[in-house]
This record gives C-alpha cells, sequence and structure tokens, in this order.
C-alpha cells in the first residue's frame, strides 16, 4: 500500500520552457525511481516562480509544458501525486505560520537569496525572492514528507526545514515530519559546460553552457563539442583538476548506467573529441524520446489539465489535515465550514 511506504516531496519551478540536465540528472531522475518505492508527491512550483518577472501568458504555458516533461520522464499519475502548487492553497496558509516562526536574520542567510538578488540588484529584488525559501518549508511539511530528493544548491533549504519543523515541534508539540534530504554524491551539481567552477543553471549560464532537454539535437552535440576542458589529453575522474572532463563524465556516467571508472577505461589513450561525440549522440539518443512524449502531454492539453486537477485534489486531502492541525496548534479559533 502507497500510504505504508515514506513519503517525499519535491518540486521544479516552470521558469524557462525546457528543463536543462542538471534538472533532470539532480534532481527529476530520483523523483522517477523514488515513485516505485515512496508515497511520492511532485509538483510544478508556480509560485515560486513568480519570485521573478513573468510574462503570465508564458507563465501558463511553461506550467504546462513542466508538467508534460515530467510526465515524459516517466512520472507516472498512478504511481505519483503531481499537481501544481498554486492548485492547492494550503501552501501560501502553511507559508505564513512558517514566516512567523523564522528569524530575520536566518532568512537572509540564505544563499541562493543573496545569489538572486545580487544579479538582480537590490531595486528588482522582490519580498517574494527573500521569503520564497519559507513557502519552500511549507511546501515539504504540508505532506509531512520524509525526504526530498533534489540537487546540492537546495540542501540549504531543506536545512531551514528542519530547523523550523522542530522548533514548531518543541513549541506546539509534535505536528511535521522532519525531513532528510535525498542529495545523490554523483549527480548533486552538475557544471555549466563552459565554466565547470558555476553550477549550470537556468538563470546563470550562458546559452552555450546549458543543455535543455528538448534543444535540438544538434545544438545540443555543438554545445558538448565545444565544452570546456583543460589542457591535457587524459580522461580521469577528477573533479578538483580537471573539472570540465570530470562533468562530462558524470553526465556520461549516469545516461548510461556505467560507473564513471568503466567509463575512463574505455576511454583510454583516446583524446577527447571521442568522448564528446559519443557523449553528444548518448544525449541526442536519450533526449528524441523525450521531445516527442512531452510534444504528445502538450497535443492534448486537455488530458494534462485533467490529470493535474486530479493530483491537487490528491494533494489538497493530505494538505488540508496537515495546516487544520497546524492552525489549530497556534491557537487559531477554528471557522465555521
Ligand atoms: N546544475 C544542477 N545540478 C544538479 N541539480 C540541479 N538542479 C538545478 N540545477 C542543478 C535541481 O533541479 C531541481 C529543480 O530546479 P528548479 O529550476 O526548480 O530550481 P533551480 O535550482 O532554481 O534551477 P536552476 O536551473 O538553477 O534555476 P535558477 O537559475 O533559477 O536557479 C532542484 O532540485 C535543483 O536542486
Amino acid at each position: 500500500m502507497a500510504n505504508d511506504r515514506p513519503r517525499v516531496l519535491s518540486g521544479i519551478q516552470p521558469t524557462s520552457g525546457s528543463f536543462h540536465i542538471g534538472n533532470y540528472l539532480g534532481a527529476v531522475r530520483q523523483w522517477v525511481a523514488m515513485q516505485e518505492t515512496h508515497d511520492a508527491f511532485y509538483m510544478v512550483v508556480d509560485l515560486h516562480a513568480l519570485t521573478l518577472p513573468q510574462d503570465p501568458a508564458q507563465l501558463r504555458g511553461n506550467t504546462r509544458l513542466a508538467a508534460a516533461q515530467l510526465l515524459a520522464t516517466g512520472l507516472d499519475p498512478e504511481r505519483c501525486t503531481l499537481f501544481v502548487q498554486s492548485h492547492v492553497p494550503e501552501h501560501t496558509q502553511l507559508s505564513w505560520l512558517m514566516e512567523c516562526l523564522t528569524g530575520f536574520g536566518e532568512a537572509s542567510r540564505m544563499t541562493q537569496f543573496k545569489d538572486k538578488s545580487s544579479r538582480q540588484g537590490a531595486d528588482r529584488t522582490s519580498v517574494g525572492l527573500f521569503t520564497y525559501p519559507i513557502l519552500q518549508v511549507a511546501d515539504i511539511l504540508l505532506y509531512q514528507a520524509n525526504r526530498v530528493p533534489v540537487g546540492e544548491d537546495q540542501r540549504q533549504h531543506v536545512e531551514l526545514t528542519r530547523n523550523l519543523a522542530e522548533r514548531f515541534n518543541s513549541r506546539y508539540g509534535r505536528t511535521f515530519t522532519v525531513p532528510e534530504p535525498h542529495i545523490l554524491r554523483e549527480t548533486a551539481k552538475i557544471f555549466d559546460l563552459q565554466d565547470p567552477a558555476i553550477k549550470m543553471s537556468k538563470s546563470a549560464s550562458s546559452p552555450k553552457g546549458i543543455i535543455d532537454l528538448l534543444d535540438d539535437p544538434k545544438a545540443s552535440a555543438k554545445k558538448i563539442k565545444s565544452a570546456v576542458t583543460d589542457t591535457g589529453t587524459e580522461i580521469r575522474f577528477d573533479p578538483e583538476n580537471k573539472p570540465g572532463i570530470s562533468n562530462l563524465l558524470t553526465i556520461y556516467g549516469t545516461l548510461t548506467d556505467s560507473a564513471v571508472a568503466d567509463v575512463e577505461q574505455k576511454y583510454e589513450g583516446k583524446g577527447y573529441g571521442a568522448l564528446k561525440t559519443d557523449l553528444a549522440e548518448i544525449v541526442s539518443e536519450w533526449a528524441a524520446p523525450f521531445r516527442t512524449r512531452t510534444q504528445e502531454y502538450l497535443d492534448d492539453p486537455e488530458t494534462l489539465d485533467s490529470l493535474l486537477a486530479k493530483g491537487a485534489e490528491k494533494a489538497r486531502a493530505v494538505a488540508v489535515e496537515t495546516l487544520a492541525q497546524a492552525y489549530d496548534k497556534v491557537g487559531l479559533l477554528p471557522g465555521k465550514h
């Protein structure tokens, strides 16, 4: 029975058309695996997307596109609960309780906020960008999640979630499950192809630094072939001295389900060019059916919307209950229903 399983919760922003390979390898790939072993809740976090300016029509389109891509990677609505964050109003309601429990200094220490706000400039930074980690806390706690599969960049937010869950529980009595981050060491951080010192990122990477899964295969191949690598010739996994080639080895190994040591051995004595050419082929082969499936879901928006509506209904059943407990614990007077 699904309900006897540990709970898992994660989300992805509909902030750009295509997912990139960092989103997939760092997070979504784990989501697909965990739907088999966990009671899994996955969402498109459209409210989080609003922390940066969005064109309304594009946001709507990207939300459907994100859901279509999640289904195309292998999420199965029979095996997991897939929904859109804004369809479950309890997220923002619990977020308020969590904001009132968070210190201003504590929120100010979030590095994602510091990075994004410094890129935006103070005048264009919204209060929403400042408080979004706390909305994320509410996202996780609402479902009493045991595990949160994310990339390394989200570790601090899961840590904040743990702190706030413990604070709430000790102040008001046991209410929330304290979640663990689920971060796979190998793929925790996929790096920018042009600058292997920084993570591949929708907002910070240049177009040449990022492999978009919906890209034309020729474009992806070109990017992989021009990925920055060091001046040596040896194909060896050594993130410190060979960050570019190590990043390519990680992508190669994960997409082909092979150990990096085996990939190293396969390319012993061969140049970087051979590895890059083969990796371009592997990415293209992986992405072709993904693109077709994504398009099939997009071609039938009614089915997609009704699937998301069913997901929201399932998610709400859990969220309503948790919120009611939390409201009661803090002493809010029950309203008439
Ligand atoms: N480079 C990465 N390596 C590993 N995991 C990554 N993730 C993102 N980039 C990498 C993980 O993908 C999940 C969904 O990401 P998101 O788009 O909702 O959040 P994000 O962290 O904002 O993604 P980006 O591309 O880095 O966007 P910006 O530039 O807006 O910050 C998350 O679990 C994330 O860890």
